[in-house]
């Protein structure tokens, strides 16, 4: 009985860690496309690279207030990869 009981429990937090070991990367994934997604409509010339001026037009607020920290490089726009680097270590 009671080994049964400890069983139950092993198995039940066993699923905890599955649930949140699958549910994270999903949620990172929705925002990696959704930036993605952003990124190409506010970057109306298509080079692959965001100009202040386009990230404010673009509405992409996160990115003019953190532009500096971004743009690592001092080159005046940030690439999608920069981006992702500064969100990845949040
Ligand atoms: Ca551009």
């Amino acid at each position: 009985m009671i080994q049964r009981k400890s069983g139950s429990m092993i198995a039940f937090g066993a699923a905890a860690v599955i649930a949140s070991l699958t549910l994270a990367p999903v949620a990172l994934a929705d925002e990696t496309a959704e930036l993605e997604a952003k990124f190409t409509a506010s970057d109306t010339n298509s080079d692959g690279k965001l100009t202040r001026d386009e990230a404010k037009e673009g509405g992409m607020r996160r990115i003019v207030r953190g532009f500096d920290k971004i743009d690592t490089e001092g080159n005046g726009y940030v690439t999608l990869d920069q981006i992702k680097e500064m969100m990845q270590s949040r």
